[in-house]
């Protein structure tokens, strides 16, 4: 063999090199396919690692380009100890090649050689022992052209997870691919899903080399081999080709990195639907929805559930409110599992769903509406039925007619989240200061005006009219985005506040005058209903937790609450400080008894918070402003944090959780 490398390379000197080389390729081929007759023990160690025909030192590079030849596999499913085939073939059709050698590796660390091909009848396929085992590479016995190759290989029965087939693939003596992938295969528990050969086209007697005019076989979902990253989920495989996909987080389906996601594949009558969870983010369920609204609730939706060690699927109708999944109003027989997996905690199915089916009256008739793909998974389970979608949901942002395929990307929560941020921003923030305002400042700063109003009251008032213009616009969002009204603890809580929230200023705007009769009742009146409109709006805040559009991680309640004794201490120190300065006035008003005015009158000063109150400040003026900015710096702090969680929701995405 060294021998006639070394004559090769004197004879690439000459100018008939090429000449010289083809007809000592077959030769060389030979001596590198037949390593039973070079090397009695089999191929050595380097042909399996490497996969390099020669022993040239590079004296013949493998190509650089993208190779003409594709490794195609039967199934990208197979459960353990299984067959699957395994094709050799030229991209265009009736391309031949001489020699090749395949060997199924592990996609991940450590790569090791997997499974075992079956040895040929007819002697055309010769099996290598790589790495100690058995018949686990395969190469060619002739180096004659031949435009295909079907192998059998067998997958391990103590393996789970991908293998890709790695080819090296000689199309002469000069021109060989090294490192040609098939698409990954995943390994899958017996139970859970196996993959028969397929039925369709020809079923050649494997192993063997056929004839030039053999059309070569292509699987339904075929995508050139360079047009898949060697890293890719196979779910992928045919996304915007041939099936319409769709998952979170939205975009997911270009970076094939999603959380959860799915897939409608549309044969004649035949709708078939695949989910897959993302990994490591422990799903107990994935599911994958017909929507015509976008919205939760009036859903046909398929669920696929590891229970007892294998996967099982259910069809559910859904309901917003209360949020629920019902499988009895669904014809269970509507749908069925073609197959099912569940390697390293990543849930997949793949589903028949029929064209029609009637829930409660209302038919789903996937060929001639359009609906809203929705993706949804969850990390718990009820009773025949799901848990809260804790993990993630998206519906689609369009309806589509199910066998059109295109590129989806999901609708849009703008409006929601503004509504939860100008919400959190008026009733956390501008409601909670302007409160503070008017009830301990209204001696301080006294004597200095602004716009010919006392500070306090001029804060007050921006800091309302604030509020009442950010709450208006919220619930006008989210009207615009309902388009009709819910009742539920939050929006009914939350109408009273937008309700009281709407008077307040109407009711301000007519107050009577400072020495009217009737004063005491406005004062009296805006005060029961500010402070009532802001309870209530907390208490809507925290009811929105709980809603399942606004996709908030419970322990926003923690922070809420947090806020709460913030806000709750914060009065405490000022009515405190109240008290105290109050009661250093009184022991002022003594000591100047002698002065201008008659005790008598002092006290009626005092008790009025008039005539003395006004021309100068209340002590502990500078205790009360610092407090003031402290206070006023801590709830910028918690609008931010809340606001952040509305708008980024599900913020699970952003924590690493997917
Ligand atoms: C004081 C604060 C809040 C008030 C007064 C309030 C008020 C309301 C009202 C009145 C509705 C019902 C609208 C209708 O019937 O058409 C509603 C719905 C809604 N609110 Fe709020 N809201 C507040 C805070 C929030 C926050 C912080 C969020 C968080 C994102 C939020 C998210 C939602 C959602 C998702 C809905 C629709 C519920 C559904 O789909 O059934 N709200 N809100
Ligand atoms: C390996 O392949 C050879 C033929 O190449 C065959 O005779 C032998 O039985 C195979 N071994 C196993 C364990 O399948
Ligand atoms: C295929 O084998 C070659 C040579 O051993 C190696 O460099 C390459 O990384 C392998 N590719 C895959 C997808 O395993
Ligand atoms: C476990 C399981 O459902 N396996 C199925 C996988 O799909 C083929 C058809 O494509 C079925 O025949 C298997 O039963």
């Amino acid at each position: 063999m060294t021998g006639t490398v070394r004559m090769v390379r004197r004879a690439r000197k000459g100018v008939g090199w090429r000449a010289l080389a083809m007809t000592m390729s077959l030769l060389v081929m030979a001596t590198w396919l037949e390593p039973s007759q070079s090397l009695p023990q089999g191929a050595p160690e380097t042909v399996c690692d490497t996969m390099l025909p020669f022993h040239s030192g590079g004296s013949v590079l493998p190509q650089n380009s993208v190779s003409p030849f594709s490794v195609e596999t039967s199934a990208s499913t197979v459960g353990q100890g299984q067959t699957v085939r395994v094709d050799v073939t030229g991209v265009p059709e009736g391309l031949t090649f001489g020699g090749f050698m395949v060997q199924a590796r592990n996609r991940n660390p450590p790569h090791q050689i997997v499974g075992q091909f079956s040895p040929a009848r007819d002697g055309t396929v010769k099996l290598m022992n790589c790495e100690n085992s058995v018949n686990n590479s395969a190469t060619h016995s002739n180096a004659g052209a031949k435009p295909q190759v079907y192998l059998e290989w067998q997958s391990p029965v103590d393996f789970l997870g991908q293998v890709v087939f790695n080819a090296t693939i000689a199309q002469s003596y000069s021109e060989f691919w090294v490192g040609v992938p098939s698409n990954p295969v995943q390994i899958v528990r017996r139970d859970l899903g196996a993959v028969p050969l397929p039925t369709a086209g020809p079923q050649p007697a494997f192993g063997s080399a056929l004839p030039t005019t053999r059309a070569p076989y292509v699987p339904p979902n075929y995508v050139a081999p360079s047009a898949v990253a060697a890293t890719a989920d196979p779910f992928y495989n045919g996304c915007g080709v041939s099936k319409n996909c769709f998952g979170f987080p939205d975009g997911c389906v270009n970076t094939k990195t999603c959380t959860s996601v799915a897939a409608v594949t549309v044969r004649g009558d035949i709708y078939e639907f695949e989910i897959q969870s993302g990994r490591g983010n422990n799903a107990a369920y994935v599911a994958v929805g017909l929507s015509d609204d976008a919205k939760m609730g009036e859903d046909l939706t398929t669920e696929c559930v590891p229970e007892n060690g294998r996967v099982t699927m259910y069809s559910s109708y859904t309901s917003a409110t209360p949020y629920a999944a019902v499988r009895t109003s669904v014809p269970q027989n509507s749908a069925r599992l073609l197959n099912a997996s569940l390697v390293d905690g990543v849930i997949y199915c793949r589903v028949a769903r029929d064209p029609v089916t009637v829930v409660k009256g209302r038919t789903f008739d996937l060929r001639r509406q359009q609906y809203h793909l929705l993706v949804a998974s969850g990390s718990s389970l009820k009773e025949n039925s799901v848990g809260y979608h804790d993990i993630g949901r998206l519906p689609s942002g369009k309806a589509i007619n199910l066998a059109e395929v295109q590129d989806l990307s999901g609708s849009s929560n703008l409006l929601v989240q503004l509504h939860g941020a100008f919400m959190i921003a008026a009733w956390i923030g501008t409601t909670s200061l302007g409160i503070i305002f008017a009830r301990y400042f209204k001696q301080t700063w006294v004597g200095s005006q602004s716009c010919g109003k006392d500070q306090w009251f001029a804060w007050h008032r921006l800091l309302m009219v604030t509020t009442w213009s950010l709450t208006i616009a919220a619930y006008i969002l989210i009207w615009v985005e309902l388009k009709r009204a819910v009742w539920h603890a939050h929006s009914i809580i939350g109408l009273i506040t937008v309700i009281l929230c709407f008077l307040q200023p109407i009711g301000a705007l007519f107050r009577p005058g400072p020495n009217d009769k009737k004063r005491p009742y406005f004062n009296w009146g805006h005060w029961l209903g500010g402070n009532l409109a802001h309870i209530l709006g907390i208490v809507t805040i925290f009811f929105s937790v709980k809603l399942p559009k606004a996709e908030l991680p419970e322990w926003m309640d923690w922070i809420l609450v947090a806020f709460v004794v913030v806000h709750v201490l914060v009065h405490l120190i000022f009515s405190i400080t109240g008290m105290a300065s109050e009661r250093h006035l009184s022991q002022r008003a003594n000591t100047f008894q002698m002065g201008e005015m008659s005790p008598h009158h002092q006290q009626h000063a005092m008790r009025n918070g008039m005539s003395m109150e006004r021309k100068m400040d209340a002590p502990y003026g500078a205790m009360r402003k610092g407090l003031l900015g402290v206070y006023g710096v801590v709830l910028v702090l918690f609008v931010v944090v809340l606001i952040l969680l509305v708008v980024l929701a599900p913020i699970e995405q952003f924590l690493g959780k997917s």
